[in-house]
């Protein structure tokens, strides 16, 4: 049988490595890799073609939709929350931008094919505005329609993207072929921080958590920039995989929303912490709070609600905030450094 071919953008980023690792790994599928910076060597055994470019350049998108096949993209391309802050415009041409100009090829793509494509997009807690800590502290799980007001321009770019995703499925071009059928089969996700054992995330507010790891790992001094008892949700990278796999392979009739929060466990910075020491004794971590970093995860919810997906697809994370640690984190941090 023929594998079906898969796109798969900001392939070099830590999803990107999970997702590539993991697919290649199966075998099932035939995997395109775009990513502006060149792919990591140990990933290009596991595509059928690497792609450096970037996902404004309409001329090769256009080039890639008439040489592939292409039935399901992956959009991981961004530029997250801190890094964003830094250059607002340039990071909304690309989160915003680059989203339409890959639902651009997904709608061609599947006018071509006479069959809707996956399209499958990871969003963020970032999408999330939540108004003081008061607030925050205050709350329990939250719905995915709740608390809408990001107050950063990564989170508004996921936030809208969202919406334009629903756009295009939905309100855009039917199928020429088919017109009761979408041209677009989107689908979304909404992720907590993730902690990846394998690569270190760059330009997140999230990234306290994976940093304070992989330092301690590496013997190096942490200065923490969020205070001890900030919280917010995180998944273990192998689960994060597990959630764009699932909603990937979920039947499009079971999907009651566009959306769909997912999360695993909710520790403290000051709870991370003293799991790192349990495995890395020597571990110096010094929390610094950074003032606008600290604002960014302050607006950000303590616990998500992800009984919907639940409840749809049948989402279950395997790791909880100790087995992450002791069967996932450790062993393959220990192998890397
Ligand atoms: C970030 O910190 O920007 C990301 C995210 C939570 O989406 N890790």
């Amino acid at each position: 049988m023929r594998k079906e071919v898969v796109l798969i953008t900001g392939a070099n980023g830590e999803i990107g490595h999970g997702l590539i690792t993991y697919l290649g790994q199966q075998g099932n599928v035939n995997i395109i890799a775009l990513d502006v910076q060149p792919l990591d060597e140990e990933l290009k055994p596991y595509c059928m073609r690497t792609i450096q470019g970037d996902i404004l350049d309409q001329m090769l998108l256009g080039r890639m939709v008439v040489e592939f096949e292409i039935r399901s993209i992956f959009h991981l391309a961004s530029i997250l929350s801190t890094k964003a802050e830094y250059n607002p415009e340039t990071a909304h041409r690309i989160n915003v931008e680059g989203t339409l100009n890959l639902l651009r090829l997904a709608v061609e793509q599947s006018q071509w094919q006479g069959q809707p494509v996956k399209f499958i997009y990871p969003s963020s807690i970032a999408a999330y505005g939540i108004p003081s800590l008061e607030v925050k502290n205050s709350l329990g799980k939250v719905k995915e329609n709740e608390w809408g007001n990001p107050i950063t321009m990564y989170g508004c770019n996921k936030l809208y993207c969202e919406h334009l995703g629903r756009y295009y499925a939905y309100h855009y071009r039917q199928l020429a072929a088919e017109p009761e059928k979408s041209s677009i089969d989107f689908r979304c996700l909404r992720f907590p921080g993730l902690i990846s054992a394998m690569t270190v995330p760059t330009g997140g507010t999230s990234d306290y958590g994976p940093e304070m790891l992989h330092h301690a790992a590496q013997n190096l001094p942490y200065k923490c920039f969020v205070r001890p008892d900030t919280r917010l949700p995180f998944m273990a990278m192998p689960d994060a995989v597990k959630a764009l796999l699932m909603l990937h392979e979920a039947p499009r009739e079971k999907l009651t929303q566009t959306v769909y929060n997912v999360t695993s466990f909710s520790p403290s910075a000051e709870e991370i912490y003293h799991m790192v020491l349990k495995y890395f004794p020597q571990a110096q971590v010094e929390f610094s709070p950074h003032l606008s970093r600290q604002r960014i995860v302050d607006s950000w919810p303590a616990d998500i609600d992800d009984s919907v997906a639940r409840q749809d697809w049948g989402w279950k994370p395997d790791y909880d905030f100790e087995r992450a640690f002791e069967e996932y984190l450790i062993p393959a941090i220990r192998q890397r450094y």
